[in-house]
C-alpha cells in the first residue's frame, strides 16, 4: 500500500522547473521558474516590436503604442532578427540590430521579458523566409548538404547576437528564442510540407547544440506551431524535452470574434495537457486581430479565451509604421483603447508593472 501511495503522490507532482539547457545561466533558470509560477497567477500580455515603432512613428525614444494607450508597458516584448544571417544592419522589419540590442537591454532593466523570432532567408534559393519554391532546402542545410557550412555560419551570427546581450553586471540577458515557428503550416521554408519530421527535429537540435557549444546559455527555447487538430499533430515535430522550454502556437482572427475565441480555446485545450506532461511553459506565442476592430476585442474575444487557462503569455503582433491598418494593439485615439485599459486592469492580466524580480 505504501508503495502505491508514493507512486500516486509522485504522479501528481508537476515536473521540476528545470531548463532544457542544463548549463543555462542563473538568470535564465530564474526567469523560467518565475514564468512557471506566474502562469498560475495570470497571463502576461506581450507586443511585438513595442519600443521600436508604432502607428505613425518610428524610433521615437521611450515611445510605445501599448503604454501610451493603457498606461503600462507590456510584460513580454517580441523581437525579430530576420536578415541578421545576411550580415545586414537592420532586420526585415527595419530595426537596426544595434538598436535592437538596446531595446532588449531596456526591457531587461525594466524587469520585462524578451522573445526573439527569426524569419531567416531561404538558404537554398536565397529568397525570403516565405519562399517555399523548393523542397530541398532543409536537406541542403543538414549535415552532408551543400549549404550545411553556410547555415552553420548563420547560426554563428545569431549566436553572436545572443552572446552580445549583456546586463549591467555583464550577465547574459535571458531571451525566449522561437525559431522555425508555425511549423504545422507550409508557408515558411521549414514548414510541414517542406521537410520530414526527422529533418525538422535534426534542424532544431543542430541549431540548439551549435549555439550551446558556442557558449550561448541565455535562451529559453520555444516550440511554436500554427494550427493543429490533435496532440499527435502538435507533437509530430517536437524536438524533445532537452531542447524545448516553452510550447505554444500562433493564431490570428480572420473570421468572427466568437469563432476566434472558440478556435483559441480548442488549441489551448490540446496544448495545456502537453505542457503539463512535459513540464513546459505554455504560451500563445503570436496572436491578434489586424486593426483591433470594434471597441471591445480584448474583453469580448481575447479574455474569454485565456481566462483561467494557465497560459504564460499572449504576444500581440506588431503595429507597423509603414503598412496602413497593419496593427494589433491599441494606440492613443483608437476605438479599442478604453477596452485595453479595462483588460489590463484585471488581476489575471499581467503587464510589466505587475512583474517583480523575475530574473532572481
Ligand atoms: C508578418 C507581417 C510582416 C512582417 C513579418 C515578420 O506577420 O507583420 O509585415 O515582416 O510578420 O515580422
Amino acid at each position: 500500500m505504501a508503495a502505491i501511495a508514493v507512486v500516486a503522490a509522485s504522479c501528481k507532482t508537476e515536473p521540476a522547473a528545470t531548463t532544457s539547457d542544463k548549463d543555462a545561466t542563473a538568470e535564465t533558470v530564474a526567469l523560467y521558474k518565475n514564468m512557471k509560477n506566474l502562469s498560475a497567477r495570470g497571463t502576461m500580455i506581450g507586443h511585438q516590436d513595442a519600443l521600436a515603432y508604432g502607428v505613425g512613428w518610428y524610433g521615437d525614444d521611450g515611445r510605445c503604442d501599448f503604454k501610451d494607450a493603457c498606461g503600462d508597458y507590456p510584460a513580454v516584448f517580441g523581437w525579430e532578427i530576420g536578415e541578421i544571417e545576411q550580415g545586414a544592419e537592420y532586420s526585415l522589419d527595419s530595426i537596426y540590430f544595434d538598436r535592437l540590442k538596446g531595446y532588449i537591454r531596456r526591457v531587461y532593466d525594466m524587469g520585462g521579458i524578451n522573445s526573439v523570432s527569426w524569419h531567416a532567408r531561404n538558404p537554398l534559393t536565397k529568397g525570403d523566409a516565405w519562399d517555399v519554391s523548393s523542397k530541398e532546402v532543409v536537406t541542403s542545410i543538414l549535415p552532408g548538404g551543400e549549404n550545411h557550412g553556410l547555415f552553420l555560419g548563420w547560426l554563428d551570427i545569431a549566436a553572436d547576437f545572443f552572446l552580445d546581450l549583456k546586463g549591467s553586471s555583464g550577465e547574459p540577458i535571458p531571451v525566449i528564442f522561437r525559431p522555425y515557428h508555425e511549423l504545422t503550416g507550409s508557408w515558411f521554408w521549414w514548414g510541414k510540407e517542406l521537410c520530414t519530421p526527422e529533418q525538422y527535429v535534426t534542424l532544431w537540435r543542430i541549431t540548439a547544440d551549435h549555439m550551446r557549444n558556442k557558449g550561448v546559455h541565455n535562451l529559453l527555447w520555444a516550440y511554436s506551431t500554427a494550427g493543429y487538430e490533435t496532440p499527435e499533430e502538435f507533437l509530430e515535430r517536437y524536438p524533445g524535452d532537452d531542447y524545448v522550454d516553452l510550447v505554444g502556437f500562433d493564431a490570428y482572427q480572420h473570421a468572427s470574434g466568437e469563432e476566434f475565441t472558440s478556435q483559441l480555446k480548442q488549441l489551448t485545450d490540446i496544448l495545456m495537457p502537453i505542457a503539463s506532461a512535459h513540464g513546459k511553459v505554455a504560451a500563445l506565442t503570436e496572436a491578434g486581430y489586424e486593426g483591433v476592430k470594434g471597441d471591445a476585442w480584448y474583453s469580448d474575444v481575447l479574455y474569454p479565451a485565456v481566462e483561467g487557462k494557465g497560459l504564460s503569455y499572449v504576444l500581440l503582433w506588431r503595429n507597423a509604421y509603414d503598412i496602413p491598418g497593419h496593427f494589433y494593439t491599441s494606440y492613443p485615439g483608437h476605438t479599442s483603447t478604453d477596452d485595453l485599459r479595462r483588460f489590463v486592469a484585471q488581476d489575471d492580466i499581467l503587464t510589466a508593472g505587475k512583474l517583480k524580480d523575475i530574473y532572481r
